[in-house]
């Protein structure tokens, strides 16, 4: 990214704005962002589509999604394109679909628990949902030989899915939410994830 400033950054990824700053109007569960963003409003309204052109993600490949689960994907889809704030943990990759990603962001208990416990009775066919789907038909299918399971037998754990979905972009933590040492996946108001991040700059792990 241009901006050096690890405490307000964007990532230098596929859909993210150069640089932070506030958007008028962020769609919906994204409508925390608004006041300092990597998001633009048409990232924040695609974050809610299913099958959105941000990746062309089938949330679906092994029947519908519950929507007491998918609220929490659009959540993450909110937190991974809008947040300004995770500089301590974005690491140069060499992948084509962007030159930046986020890894082991610490996550509040209560937000992977409860993305866990609403999703532990659907479905999914692969750990990491980053890797190894096939895309032939334009959208994300379970590849050949991956059989769709219990959501319980795929992640036995709420760390185990955290940290596997999206290849150890979060690390499980036992903080909880205002210890000002895990990031907040859900909040409302200004942004608790600064302190969080100003934090782990001062205190490198
Ligand atoms: N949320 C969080 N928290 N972290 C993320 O890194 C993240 N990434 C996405 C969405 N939410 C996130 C983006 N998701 C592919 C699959 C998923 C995806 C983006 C791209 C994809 O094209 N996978 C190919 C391999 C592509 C490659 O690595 O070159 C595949 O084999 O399935």
């Amino acid at each position: 990214a241009l901006s050096q400033d690890k405490l307000n950054m964007c990532m230098d990824a596929k859909h993210h704005k150069t640089e932070p700053g506030p958007e008028g109007v962020l769609y919906s569960q994204c409508a925390p962002w608004k006041d300092n963003a990597c998001c633009t409003a048409n990232t924040s309204a695609e974050a809610h589509e299913d099958n959105s052109y941000l990746y062309n993600f089938n949330w679906n490949h092994c029947g519908v999604m519950s929507a007491q689960c998918k609220k929490h994907f659009i959540q993450d889809t909110c937190f991974y394109e809008c947040s300004p704030h995770l500089g301590p943990w974005i690491q140069a990759v060499d992948q084509s679909w962007r030159k930046e990603r986020i890894l082991d962001v610490p996550l509040c208990k209560e937000d992977c628990e409860s993305w866990w416990e609403d999703c532990k009775n659907d479905f999914t066919c692969k750990t990491d949902w980053h890797k190894g789907w096939d895309w032939s038909s334009g959208t994300n299918k379970c590849p050949a030989g991956s059989k769709c399971r219990k959501w319980t037998e795929v992640y036995p754990t709420p760390k185990s899915m955290c940290e596997q979905i999206w290849s150890n972009s979060y690390l499980y933590t036992t903080h909880t939410k205002n210890s000002g040492r895990c990031m907040q996946l859900w909040f409302t108001g200004a942004n608790p994830n600064k302190a969080v991040a100003e934090y782990y700059i001062n205190n490198a792990p």
